[in-house]
């Protein structure tokens, strides 16, 4: 049987060419995102492209028990799922005394809580099976922080601790655990986080390909790799920096 393989924030970015790799590979990507079309659109290319039938199903990763639900539905009509990618994430850059506290909140939410609402939605079936990988997709801002992104960095900084204590949990059971912290990807990602485009328009010449991201990503599934590092150059004010 192939290889299923959950991907949240499948509708765009980097998880729609993790999508694409998955399925180039053998594997059967299930599609999860809010917006409906665009992965009704993914799924019906994965299928033209690589003759896969790739499941799709709407979730915001937000809606703890919608992710029950789902997840609970996909075990059910599609078998046990081999490998989760948490990508599901999004960034609003502004400086710690402008954001307001939702905005803070709504970020924990997505890329921390419903990160880890889906990883203990798939956990007991690994952990049963003695088989699985968790990959949650963090960023550089789990290592460094930039002024404007004290809600993104503590949330990345959270995604980078809960995966590193998880993997000292799980790693006797037979699941790998890994995670991913690139920089700058040339995304829709900035505009959301960066209404005004001054930081795009400061890093877009760094900014990584999503699909070398996506192909470095899903090649170590399977693999022992603990971390995919990157690196990028990254202009923050007229201060060039290296980021790792
Ligand atoms: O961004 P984008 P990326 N529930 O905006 C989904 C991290 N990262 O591919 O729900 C469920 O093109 C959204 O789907 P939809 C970043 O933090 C990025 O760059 O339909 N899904 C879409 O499919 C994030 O964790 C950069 O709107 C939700 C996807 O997430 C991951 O990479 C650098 C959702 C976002 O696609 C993918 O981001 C870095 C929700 N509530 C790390 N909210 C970068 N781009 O520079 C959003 O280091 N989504």
């Amino acid at each position: 049987k192939s290889s299923s393989v959950i991907i949240t924030g499948a509708s765009g970015g980097i998880g729609e060419q993790m999508a694409y790799e998955v399925a180039k590979r053998g594997g059967t990507p299930i599609l999860l995102a809010r917006s409906k079309e665009s992965l009704a659109r993914i799924s019906e290319k994965i299928d033209n492209d690589f003759g896969i039938k790739a499941p799709y199903l709407v979730l915001d990763v937000s809606d703890r028990s919608a992710i029950k639900e789902t997840f609970a539905s996909i075990i059910e009509h599609h078998g046990p799922i081999d490998v989760l990618i948490n990508n599901a994430g999004y960034g609003k850059f502004e400086y710690a005394v402008e954001g307001s506290i939702e905005n803070f909140e709504g970020m924990f939410e997505v890329n921390v809580l419903g990160l880890i609402a889906c990883t203990k939605a798939v956990l007991p079936q690994m952990i049963e099976r003695q088989h699985g990988h968790i990959v949650n997709i963090a960023s550089q801002a789990a290592k460094i922080a930039t002024p404007k992104s004290s809600g993104y960095a503590a949330t990345k900084h959270a995604v980078l601790g809960f995966t590193n204590s998880l993997r000292m949990e799980v790693e006797d059971e037979g699941i790998f655990v890994t995670t991913v912290n690139p920089g700058p990807i040339k995304t829709n990602f900035f505009d959301v986080a960066d209404e005004s485009g001054q930081y795009q328009k400061n890093v877009e010449r760094f900014m990584l390909d999503p699909k070398e991201v996506a192909s470095k990503t899903v090649s170590a599934l399977f693999t022992k790799k603990r971390e995919i590092n990157l690196p990028r150059w990254m202009n923050v004010g007229s201060t060039f920096y290296q980021v790792f």
